[in-house]
C-alpha cells in the first residue's frame, strides 16, 4: 500500500468513492467498497493504530469511526493497489458484519473520513475509463448480476470473458480493411489490374455487410434473453391457466377455484424453463363481464397480450372453441401461440377426433402447437416445458449461449448504423459514385462500432449505459 501515485495510469478520477456492494438487508457479511486516490487514507481513518494491509491481502482490523472514534466492527480488509483493482484505481473492500446497521455505519464513516458516496454503476464505469474493460463488457457485467438462469449466465459470462467484444473488434478490422483497399486503389487509380480492383473492395465489403447482418440476426433473441420472454397465459374463464400457472412455478401462487372469473388483477413470475428466462403472467378469464372489478382485469389482460413473446391459451376442449374465441386467436396475428387443451384427466383417451377441423387452420394460423395437459396427473407438462425454449429461443437453442450476441437496444442500433452505412457505401459504388466520396459513407460505421466498444465514448454514451446498474456495481 503506497500513497505514490502510479506512473502508469492517468488520474482520470479526482475523488474517492465508496458504497455498499452487497445488497442492504440481513445477511452474515456485507461488503463495503472504496475507489479513488484517498482511499488508503480513509482506511488509515478508520482503522488508526494499526498495520497497513499487505497488498490484496485480506487482514483482520478493528474498524472505527475514524479518528479515534468509536468501535463499529472487526472486519477483513483488503487493499488493492492501482492499477491492479476492478476500477485501476486504489480500492479498499471492507467485508463486515452484514445486517441493517453495521455496513452503514461503515460507509457513513468512510464518507465522513472523505469519500462521498458512488452513483450507479460508477465503480463499473471507472473500470472502463481505465481501460479494465469495454462498454460491451462493462454491460454484461450487469447481466450477470440480474440474470435469473442458466442461458443468462452462459450469455453474460461469455461477454464478460470479451466474446462479443472480440466479434466486434473483428467487424471493426474487416472495415478497416475494407478502407485499406479503398485507400490503395484511390493510390493506383490508372492501373485496371492494380494491387486492388474495385470487385475487391466490393467484395470485402460484401463480406462486412454479411458478418454485421449475422451479428444483427441474434438481437431479437439475445434481448429477450436479458429480459425474459413474456409468455401470457391466456382464454375463457375456468379453463385451468392459473393451475397450470401454478403447475410450471412449482408452487401455489395463484388463487384456483372453481368459480370461473377466479383470477381478476395479471400475476407475473420470471421462471426458468430448459435454462431459459420466461417471464409467466396468469390472466383474467376473457369473457364479457357485467363486474367491474373482472372488466378491469380483462383490461389487463388484453395489455399483457398486446406485448407478449409468446401465448398459452387455454381451452377444456377446443369443442368451446366459441366464435370469439376464434376471433381472439386470430386477433393475436404473428404471436407465436400455443392452444393448450386443459383439464385432460377428465377426458382420457384418444382425443385426436377433437382437433380442431381443417376449417378452423385459418383463424388458428399463429397456433404453433396443440399440447394436451393436466395438472393432475401431469400429461403434457413435460412436453410444453419442452417445447417453450425451443419456440422462443430456437436460435440460442441450437448454438447454445456462449456465441457473439446482442443483447440491448444500444448495441443492435450501433451494428444497424454500421450495416447502414455499409449499404449505402455499396450503393454507392454501384452508382459509380467517386471511390474518394463514396469512402466518406465508411467513417459512420467506424464510429458507430467504435462507440459501441466504448473506445470512443461521450458522458452520453457512458449516461446511457450506467443508468440502469445499482449503486456499489
Ligand atoms: N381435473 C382437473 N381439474 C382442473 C385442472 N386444471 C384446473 N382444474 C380445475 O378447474 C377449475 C378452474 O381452474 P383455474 O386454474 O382456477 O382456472 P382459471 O382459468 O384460472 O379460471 P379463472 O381465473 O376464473 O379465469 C378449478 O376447480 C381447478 O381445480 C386439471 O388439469 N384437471
Ligand atoms: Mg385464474
Amino acid at each position: 500500500m503506497t500513497d505514490e501515485p502510479s506512473s502508469r495510469l492517468p488520474e482520470l478520477a479526482v475523488d474517492t468513492i465508496a458504497a455498499l456492494a452487497t445488497a442492504p438487508g440481513l445477511s452474515a457479511i456485507a461488503l463495503v467498497r472504496m475507489s479513488g486516490p484517498e482511499a488508503f487514507r480513509v482506511l488509515r481513518a478508520l482503522t488508526p493504530d494499526q498495520d497497513d494491509p499487505a497488498p490484496r491481502t485480506a487482514a483482520l482490523r478493528s474498524i472505527t469511526k475514524g479518528e479515534g472514534g468509536d468501535l463499529l466492527d472487526r472486519a477483513l480488509v483488503t487493499a488493492f493497489p492501482r492499477p491492479d483493482s476492478y476500477t485501476g484505481e486504489d480500492m479498499v473492500e471492507i467485508s463486515c458484519h452484514g445486517g441493517w446497521l453495521v455496513p452503514r455505519l461503515i460507509l457513513d464513516a468512510c464518507l465522513a473520513m472523505g469519500a462521498r458516496l458512488a452513483e450507479p454503476g460508477e465503480f463499473t464505469r471507472r473500470a472502463v475509463l481505465h481501460g479494465k474493460m469495454d462498454l460491451v463488457q462493462a454491460e454484461a457485467v450487469l447481466d450477470l448480476i440480474e440474470g435469473r438462469s442458466k442461458a443468462q449466465h452462459d450469455a453474460a459470462l461469455f461477454q464478460v470473458e470479451r466474446g462479443l467484444s472480440r466479434r466486434i473488434a473483428e467487424l471493426r478490422e474487416q472495415l478497416v480493411t475494407v478502407e485499406a483497399y479503398l485507400a490503395h486503389h484511390i493510390d493506383f487509380p490508372e492501373e485496371d489490374e492494380g494491387p486492388v480492383t474495385v470487385d475487391r473492395v466490393v467484395d470485402a465489403a460484401a463480406g462486412l455487410r454479411e458478418a454485421l447482418e449475422q451479428l444483427l440476426e441474434t438481437a431479437p433473441e439475445g434481448e429477450l434473453l436479458r429480459e425474459g420472454a413474456v409468455t401470457v397465459l391466456a382464454g375463457p374463464p375456468n379453463s385451468g391457466k392459473s393451475s397450470l400457472y401454478n403447475a410450471l412455478l412449482g408452487e401455489e401462487r395463484a388463487i384456483v377455484t372453481d368459480v370461473p372469473g377466479t383470477t381478476r388483477d395479471a400475476l407475473e413470475s420470471v421462471i426458468s424453463i430448459g435454462g431459459f428466462p420466461f417471464r409467466l403472467v396468469d390472466t383474467a378469464g376473457l369473457r364479457d363481464s357485467d363486474d367491474r372489478v373482472e372488466e378491469l382485469g380483462i383490461e389487463v389482460a388484453r395489455r399483457y397480450l398486446d406485448r407478449a413473446d409468446l401465448v398459452l391459451f387455454c381451452v377444456e376442449s377446443p369443442g368451446d372453441l366459441g366464435s370469439a374465441e376464434r376471433e381472439f386467436l386470430a386477433g393475436l396475428a404473428d404471436v407465436p401461440t400455443i392452444l393448450l387443451r386443459t383439464k385432460v384427466d377428465l377426458a382420457p383417451g384418444d382425443r385426436a377426433s377433437e382437433d380442431p377441423q381443417d376449417g378452423d387452420r385459418a383463424s388458428l394460423a399463429n397456433v404453433r402447437e396443440i399440447v394436451d395437459v393436466s395438472v393432475v396427473d401431469g400429461t403434457g407438462l413435460g412436453r410444453l416445458q419442452a417445447i417453450l425454449p425451443e419456440l422462443v429461443y430456437g436460435g440460442l437453442v441450437r448454438t447454445g449461449a456462449s456465441v457473439p450476441a446482442l443483447t440491448r437496444a444500444r448495441q443492435s442500433e450501433a451494428v444497424r448504423k454500421a450495416r447502414d452505412q455499409v449499404v449505402a457505401f455499396m450503393e454507392a459504388l454501384d452508382e459509380e459514385t467517386p471511390v474518394a466520396v463514396a469512402s466518406a459513407l465508411l467513417r459512420p460505421a467506424e464510429t458507430a462500432l467504435e462507440e459501441l466498444l466504448g473506445v470512443i465514448s461521450t458522458d452520453e454514451i457512458l449516461d446511457r449505459v450506467f443508468r440502469e446498474f445499482c449503486i456499489g456495481k
